[in-house]
This record gives structure tokens, sequence and C-alpha cells, in this order.
């Protein structure tokens, strides 16, 4: 099979002027594959303007180029909108969803269940990251993965894959970083730039809320929680939560870690699991989505105790299956 890797080489032969935008609170894959689209773009000399409604949050604003992401729309309409990181057309936010609906889209995207809303689509699940897909296009167009690009592209690599410790982690992920080192990008330096952001506060914030930590189902539950009350007495914002629901994986018997933050009108649930639990099919049922091992969403409450009443059962009900189904 001819992978979809060509007409969408093609489809970006065919315009000028750009606008490359990811979801709304990018991590290291949407800012990474942002980044690195408007690299080969630009070598392309095409026009382009790179969008996110959240801007660049505070946590990447040491990554090269990073301030070329603008959290307006531009005056002039773009000829097409790349779209990555998305597994849904909402996902970029509401601002710019009045184009959407006329402009032709081009969707790069790695999340299971994406819904194909582009003119042009690539969707590929076994992709670790956004980024691995754009590192594929720019080999395409002979562009190498050196300076700037690289450094986006190898932001996306980790970011998606813990530092090519999770699963998703494929041998063709690893050779893609090696050919960033090849170009020169060196890892060490890399890594404490991309782990040297955090504060005090953030600290002793996460602090607090991993000694409330709370075990559910037989210990294979664990659970944190993220209130406004605490963002407001410990000066950090929801920013500060990046990353910590990995920790509840740490612990000995946890199948699944949950992260829940309170927000103005819902709450945010992150959801990590290890092996073959599958916690993409709990956060679709609640309207979210993501990956076997890593997925989110949002409830529709205020209610702390019944966001935790209503996404405990249906965790709990998914740990019964996968672990009848590896019984039988
Ligand atoms: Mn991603």
């Amino acid at each position: 099979m001819i992978p979809p890797l060509h007409p969408i080489a093609d489809a970006i032969r065919q315009y000028h002027r750009f606008l490359v935008t990811s979801h709304v609170n990018p991590d290291g894959d949407a800012i990474g594959s942002m980044l690195a689209m408007a690299g080969i773009l630009r070598t392309l000399h095409k026009e382009v303007v790179i969008y996110n409604e959240s801007g660049l949050p505070r946590r990447f604003d040491w990554v090269r180029g990073g301030e070329a992401i603008v959290a307006a729309l531009p005056d002039r309409k773009p000829e097409v909108i790349i779209i990555l990181d998305c597994g849904d057309v909402r996902r970029p936010g509401e601002t710019i969803q009045p184009w959407l609906t006329t402009l032709p889209i081009i969707n790069l995207d790695h999340h299971l269940g994406n819904s194909h809303f582009g003119t042009y689509n690539w969707v590929d699940q076994r992709m670790a990251a956004t980024g691995e897909m754009v590192g594929m296009l720019a080999r395409v167009f002979g562009i190498p993965l050196a300076g700037p690009l690289g450094e986006a592209l190898y932001l996306a690599l980790t970011a998606d894959t813990g530092d090519f410790c999770y699963n998703n982690t494929r041998p063709q992920t690893l050779e893609m970083a090696a050919e960033i080192l090849r170009q020169g990008l060196k890892p060490g330096p890399f890594y404490e730039r991309k782990h040297s952001t955090g504060s005090l506060a953030q600290i002793q914030m996460r602090g607090e809320v991993m000694q409330k930590a709370q075990l559910f189902a037989d210990g294979r539950i664990c659970l944190f929680q993220f209130t406004q009350e605490l963002f407001s007495r410990t000066g950090t914002g929801p920013e500060d939560t990046e990353g910590l629901v990995n920790e509840g994986l740490a612990i000995r018997g946890v199948l699944v870690s949950v992260s829940l933050r309170e927000e103005r009108d819902r709450i945010k649930f992150s959801l990590r699991s290890k092996g073959e639990i599958n916690v993409q099919t709990v956060a679709t049922r609640f309207g979210g989505g993501g990956h076997r091992n890593a997925a989110g969403g949002n409830l529709i409450t205020t209610d702390m105790e019944e966001a935790i009443g209503t996404l405990i059962p249906a965790i709990t009900a998914e740990l019964e299956e996968a672990c009848s189904s590896t019984a039988s």
C-alpha cells in the first residue's frame, strides 16, 4: 500500500498561502509538529502563519522559533489549513471554526478514531507522534532534519514517547531521532532545557497533589486531583500539572493513573495506562479521545465527587474486561 504521504506532499505543492495549527493547550508534539511543518513550508518558499488558540505555553518558551506562533487569526485568509495532531476538527478551538468549514484542510494525525475531517487526510495511529509524520514529509521534500526543524521534530518525538520509553516507540521513531542527532542535535542539552522549566511553587503544588493521591479498585487505579483552590493558594495553574498523571503508574499494582483538573465549567481528565489496558475507549465514552495508553477529555460537571463517581466505575469496568479477556 502506498501511504498517503505522497498525495499529501502533492497537495502541499499546489498551494501557496498556508495556516498551520494544532489543538488548544498544545503539548510538545503539537508545538514541535507546527514548527517543523512551518519550517518545511518556508523551505519550499510558501507563506505560512502558525496559529494556536492558546499561543505558546510558557514551558515551551525555550523552543527555537516558538515566538512565531500567534494566538490571533491573521487578517488575510490562507488558501489551505494544515491541522496537526487533532483527532477531531473541533480540537483547534472555537475561533478558527468558521474557516474550517469553508477552507480546504490537510489533516495529519496519529490519534485512534480520527474522523478524517480533512480534504486531505493522513491518519496513522502507528506513528509515535504527529511529528514523526511531519519528519517523513520533510524527507519526501529532501529537507534535512537539521537546525530548528530537527529540534522541533525531536521535541515532538520525545514528548509523545516519554523520551522514547512508551510502547509507541518504534524502530522507525528511533531511526528518525538518530537522523536528527546525526544532523547535530545534542540530546543532553536538549533534555536539560526541556526539563528545567519548573518553579518552586510548581514543585510544591505537585508534591501536595501527590501527597493526597488515592487508590481505587483494589489498588489498580491511582487518582490525582487539581482544584482551583489549590492553584490559587499556591500561585500555580493548569500548565503546572503537565505530566504528573504519569507518576501514578510508578506505584506497584497500579494499572491506570487518573488526574482530574477543575476548570471554570467542567473537569478535565487525563488517563494513563499500562500494557493492554485501553483508556482511549474510556475517554471516548465521555466525548474525549487519545491513544491506548494515554487519553483524556472533559466531564461536564464542576463537582469533583461526581466526576470521580462517574469515571472510576467506567475505568474499573474496562479493567475487569481487560482482565477477563486475558484470562479467557
Ligand atoms: Mn501527538
